[in-house]
């Protein structure tokens, strides 16, 4: 089983999508292993998005994200990485598929309502950034026998 970092933005949240988002993630058949609602730090946004650093919209997305509460999760689940990013959609939601959360709930890149790690090796390094080893509950869903062959 793989793990990804998912992140319902503040503009997710100013929207009300925090159960839409859920409710997607859940039904597709994910396990949520650990949830928060939190306004993230100036710190915490600038090392979540180190890659964009020297990009010229680095400034107003580290401003956009520790604006307001957002919801941090980690998601569990065969092949996480892959199938959260699908759900959420390309970055540009004009790109997005219609049936993606950015192609059905999104217009602006910079409003794009969600995150989720591109790879394995950043999810470890995003759940690590917003949550605690204790935070994360590892446990079995009932229905774990109807998801997986
Ligand atoms: P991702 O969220 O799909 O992984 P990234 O390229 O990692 O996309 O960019 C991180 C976030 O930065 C995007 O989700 C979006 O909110 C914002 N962003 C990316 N490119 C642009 C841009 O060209 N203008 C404004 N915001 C951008
Ligand atoms: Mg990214």
């Amino acid at each position: 089983m793989e793990r990804t970092y998912v992140m319902v933005k503040p503009d997710g949240v100013q929207r009300g999508l925090v159960g839409e988002v859920i409710g997607r993630i859940e039904r597709r058949g994910l396990k949520i292993i650990a949830l928060r609602m939190n306004t993230i730090s100036q710190d915490q946004a600038k090392k979540h998005y180190a890659e964009h650093v020297q990009k010229p919209f680095f400034k107003s997305l580290i401003d956009f994200i520790t604006s307001g509460p957002s919801v941090s999760m980690v998601v569990e689940g065969k092949n996480a990485v892959a199938v959260m990013r699908a759900i959420n959609g390309a970055t540009n939601p004009v790109n997005a598929s219609t049936g993606s959360i950015r192609g059905d709930l999104a217009l602006d890149t910079g409003r794009n309502v969600v995150h989720a790690s591109d790879s394995p090796e950043s999810a470890s390094r995003e759940i690590s950034i917003h949550f605690k080893d204790a935070e994360i509950s590892e446990y079995s869903r009932i229905d774990e026998i109807c998801i997986y062959e």
